[in-house]
């Protein structure tokens, strides 16, 4: 451990000088990696150079087979899995240690959740009835987090009762975590005895030049500290944190909010540092700011990146730490696969009413029922890939982004009326990466389709070629045509990435013959998450 802490730059980096940060129009791309320590495991050590995300991984020959075995159902960990395998989170930690300008205590911890409401605070003992009812319910269900609403770190009696318990009571259920860094280094010893294998660090910066503008003050050693002595207290607590995780064999993820003017650029930096200490991946989300959430960054007017800015920032990245692009900024008290949310079925008073049969074998075998249709996708994508490299093209190198209205498995198998997200992947005659998941308003409402809604949906998949549903109408089919969005209904039930590669190698056959020419698309809206009401107790 020693020998990580003293490798540390905190320090130096703490001293740096302040810089001025470029816009995210004119980020370039990272290139070729200065020469940087080996990393303590995952996919950095072995291939993971240069690949997008982790999440693209196709199974063990990519990384050591300790950690494959750790993020293989792990639906944050890995995008392939994230179609399959679902996450909870137990709201179960309410404090914090730090105060973050693009949080509102009021209301929920953006480290890891979108900005919506904590329904329920829950004591451990509650906590850890509700996961092995959840975990009943939902087979595929591997993953327990505490997220929130406030810092899991903070908290550290609640969240460890909680792990020391539902280890003993389902024991298959993977454990993890997301923090602010602060108490980390303190805790390290706690979550390695209760073998939580993820955690999870916001760092937002490594130069505490930026972090002032994004952290007003932190509680150290019992008093408020401000400013950039804070912002360098938290900054050294974060790589000091990350580094001792690396050198326990813990694996790590990075979350960082892509504040645009603020850290847009710096995150490039960010991304090198994390990785030169060993994370597993950097997930670099965008800044949710309305002047409604109450936060300082939603009340001067910060505004949030756009689909562009943020995928700017994320490809500039590649080549450092492998990125997640997955992420759902879900809430502290989230259930269910990544993009739903299936908390409401598991209240308090319903949970009261549940019969609760933990039956592992039955959890098993449903697991592998899974795995059997996993293995299926990847076939499905391999013949896909080698059709789409051995067709004739008239542009190899060209990208386009196709939207994907799916309600998991992997499939194209949503309505377009239906979705409140689509899944947005990068398709080329070497890949169909997936590359970000677009929140929208449901388009149809007790069977008619909402005409108004139309806009704002064909806005946030403005920067797609085509959209692949299970079914589509007349009037949004019209208006995707007119917006340039081909809607496309011939891939019902197809695995994704194999129906998105088709695609894409049908519309390079009708580009090769002049049936139609390929246009360039505009910028999509991220949507906003959106308040539901009611307050979570302040920390
Ligand atoms: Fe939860 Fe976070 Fe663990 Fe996942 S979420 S504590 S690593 S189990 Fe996942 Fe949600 Fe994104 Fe977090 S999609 S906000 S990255
Ligand atoms: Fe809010 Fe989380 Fe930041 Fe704490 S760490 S201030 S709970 S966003």
């Amino acid at each position: 451990m020693s020998t990580a802490l003293s490798s540390g730059g905190s320090a130096a980096a703490g001293a740096m000088p302040a810089k001025t940060y470029v816009s995210i129009g004119q980020i370039k791309p990272l290139g070729a990696a200065p020469e940087l320590p080996s990393t303590g495991g995952g996919c950095g050590t072995s291939g993971g150079e240069g690949k997008a995300s982790c999440g693209t991984s196709d199974g063990p020959d990519d990384m050591p087979q300790e950690v494959w075995d750790k993020v293989k159902n792990h639906p944050c960990y890995s995008e392939e899995a994230h179609h399959h395998y679902a996450r909870m989170h137990v709201a179960v930690a309410p404090a914090c240690n730090i105060q973050c300008n693009y949080c509102n205590r009021k209301y929920d911890c953006s480290n890891e959740s979108r900005p919506g409401v904590v329904s329920q605070k829950l004591t451990p003992e509650q906590a850890v009835k509700k996961v092995v009812a959840v975990a009943s319910e939902i087979p595929q269900m591997t993953v327990l987090g505490v997220a929130g609403p406030g810092d899991a770190l903070a908290n550290p009696a609640k969240t460890f009762d909680t792990f020391r318990m539902l280890q003993e009571q389902a024991p298959d259920i993977k454990l993890c975590l997301s923090t602010n860094g602060l108490a980390l280094p303190d805790q390290v010893d706690e979550i390695c005895k209760y073998n939580v294998d993820h955690v999870t660090i916001t760092i937002n910066m490594v130069d505490p030049a930026v972090g002032e503008k994004i952290y007003p003050w932190i509680f150290w050693n019992h008093k408020r500290v401000t400013g950039y002595e804070a912002a360098k207290i938290l900054h050294e607590r974060q790589m000091l944190g990350l580094e001792m995780l690396t050198a326990r064999g813990v694996l790590t993820k990075i979350n960082s909010v892509l504040i645009p003017g603020i850290n847009d650029e710096h995150l490039i930096e960010v991304n090198r540092e994390v990785k030169k200490r060993g994370a597993f991946l950097h997930n670099i989300m965008p800044l949710i700011s309305e002047a409604e959430h109450g936060t300082v960054f939603g009340l001067t007017g910060q505004r949030g990146p756009t689909a562009s800015e943020l995928k700017a920032v994320q490809d500039a990245c590649m080549g450092g730490a492998n990125l997640m692009r997955h992420c759902r900024q879900c809430r502290a008290d989230a259930v269910g696969l990544l993009g739903e949310d299936r908390s409401e079925e598991f209240t308090l008073d319903k949970l009261e009413q549940m019969e609760v049969v933990y039956d592992l074998d039955k959890r098993k075998s449903y697991q592998d029922k899974v795995e059997v249709e996993r293995q299926a996708q990847q076939a499905a994508k391999h013949e896909a890939l080698a059709a789409a490299a051995s067709a004739a093209g008239v542009d190899d190198d060209m990208k386009v982004l196709v939207a994907v209205a799916t309600k998991g498995g992997g499939r194209v198998n949503e309505h377009f009326g239906h979705v409140t997200e689509f899944q947005v992947f990068e398709v080329s005659a070497a890949q169909a990466l997936f590359v970000g998941h677009r929140r929208v308003d449901l388009y149809c409402q007790g069977g008619h389709g909402d005409d108004e809604q139309l806009p704002s949906v064909v806005n946030a998949i403005n920067d797609c070629h085509a959209v692949l549903v299970a079914k589509i109408g007349a009037c949004p089919r019209d208006e995707l045509l007119a917006a340039g969005v081909e809607p496309v209904d011939q891939y019902v039930g197809e695995f994704i990435e194999k129906a998105a590669l088709e695609w894409f190698n049908d519309y390079r056959g009708r580009i090769a013959s002049g049936a139609i020419t390929h246009q360039p698309r505009g910028d999509a809206q991220i949507r906003q998450g959106a308040f539901t009401g009611g307050l979570a107790e302040a920390a």
